[in-house]
């Protein structure tokens, strides 16, 4: 039975198609830079997005109908939710999706009948998923909702509430593989502090390394290869995160030795949340071989908080593909942790942000593209810094000068000339360039 009964498959059909329903530059074929347009964006649906949120914010109730024809809250709706998921990502082409274990059933007063309900719709996952493609990118486990979460799950006050994040990991571990999951993802939703008047942050934070130890120990331990995530946040719902930004996730992994076997999952609005720009916490990761994955959205930069828009912004997105692309990819892939503003309530419209989405990758991808096989912005960053290359500069990267002899070679010098231009007015004109050409 089909729930998107007046929507086709979604096809290509190039710029200058006016179809709404079809792709303008996803074109999952096209080979750049050697490599399918469908491998370079592995794109995931967010199950709690997609199939949960229904436009309910701080002033108003649903606006879109998420029943999917079944009662809210049961068995039922939760698999006319696989169904409907199912025929959305087919008719997309989309081969991944993300879950919380919470986004999959509604859960229970009691943790065994949770784990019996995930169970069973993880059996009625996989039998879904044969003879299609499509395989789970991540999951997790909602450890931030319920209010026994207040305080953190890691991070929290009491030590049965810390077992029962412990039993919700190792459950959403199990589903995660049993759907070939390529990743697990902590994203740290209430491990922060509203004030450190009542909070002991290195007894917290030395808990939370505990956790993420113990999941790594139970997921090797039943076959699980991926990668572990930290999705950093700086703030909301905690006025403080402590997985502030790629950096500070990236010192606390090192500091407790977590560091082999995490890496980062890098949302566009917690970084511009973190008064970086999204390429910022891309490079960060990817510059310590922590750039693993990506949850794809847009934030508003008038708004203080995480608005999750699709990628919009071709800008963003071809500065976001160059990372990737320096990168060689990513081990995760692209999960549109997005949704539907209020008023775009009908399936038309969760089509069509998709569309929205995966066109401004794949734009990203091809100007990324160009402007590497361009050259010139990666020729004037090598350039300037071509004075290293000589006899100096080789002696101070390779660790064979001191202080004292530096100082000596300062002195004969006198002053040195200033350094090169920075060019940027240059660079950002050729970037225009390459967009619009
Ligand atoms: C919330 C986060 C969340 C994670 C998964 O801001 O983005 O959706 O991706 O828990
Ligand atoms: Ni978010
Ligand atoms: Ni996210």
């Amino acid at each position: 039975m089909s729930i998107f009964k007046n929507i086709g498959t979604i096809p290509y059909e190039g710029p200058a198609s006016t179809n709404p329903l079809a792709f303008k530059y996803y074109d999952a074929d096209r080979v750049i830079m050697g490599k399918k347009m469908s491998e370079h964006l592995p794109f995931a649906m967010a199950w709690w997005h997609n199939l949960g949120a229904a436009g309910t914010d701080m002033f108003g109730r649903d606006t879109a109908d998420k029943s999917f024809g079944c009662e809210k809250g049961t068995m039922e709706h939760a698999k006319a939710k696989v169904d409907a998921g199912f025929e959305f990502m087919q008719k997309l082409g989309i081969k991944y999706f993300c879950f919380h274990d919470v986004d999959l059933v509604p859960e229970a007063d009691d943790i065994k009948e949770t784990n019996r309900r995930l169970d069973e719709i993880s059996d009625y996952i996989l039998e879904k998923m044969q003879g299609t493609d499509i395989k789970c990118l991540w999951g997790t486990a909602n450890m931030f909702s319920n209010p026994r979460f207040m305080n953190g799950a890691g991070s929290t006050n009491s030590v049965d509430v810390y077992a029962f994040a412990a039993a919700q990991i190792k459950k959403a571990l199990d589903i995660t593989v049993k759907l070939g999951g390529r990743g697990y993802v902590f994203w740290g939703g209430r491990e922060g502090y509203e004030t450190l008047l009542n909070t002991d942050v290195k007894f917290e934070q030395e808990n939370i390394a505990k956790l993420m130890h113990m999941a790594v120990d139970y997921g090797r331990s039943i076959g699980f290869t991926g990668d572990f995530y930290i999705e950093p946040k700086p703030k909301e719902p905690m006025k403080h995160q402590y997985d502030f930004d790629a950096a500070t996730a990236i010192g606390f992994l090192r500091q407790y030795g977590l560091d082999k076997d995490f890496k980062m999952n890098i949302e566009a609005n917690h970084a511009t949340l973190a008064g970086h720009t999204f390429q910022h916490d891309l490079r960060i990761s990817a510059i310590n071989g922590m750039l693993g994955s990506i949850d794809a959205n847009q934030g508003d930069t008038l708004l203080g908080w995480d608005t999750d828009e699709f990628p919009f912004d071709v800008y963003e997105t071809t500065r976001c593909m160059y990372e990737v692309l320096k990168n060689g990819g990513l081990t995760g892939g692209f999960n549109f942790d997005a949704k539907n503003r209020r008023p775009s309530y009908t399936y038309e419209d969760m089509f069509y942000a998709f569309i929205l989405g995966m066109d401004a990758f794949a734009l990203g991808l091809i100007k990324a593209a160009e402007i590497i096989e361009d050259g010139r912005i990666d020729t004037f960053i090598k350039d300037k810094y071509s004075s290293w290359e000589g006899e100096l500069g080789q002696k101070i990267r390779n660790d064979q000068t001191t202080l004292a002899e530096l100082s000596a070679y300062a002195e004969k010098l006198g002053a040195p000339e200033l350094p090169g231009s920075g060019r940027q007015e240059y660079l950002e004109a050729v970037f225009n360039n390459i967009l619009f050409k």
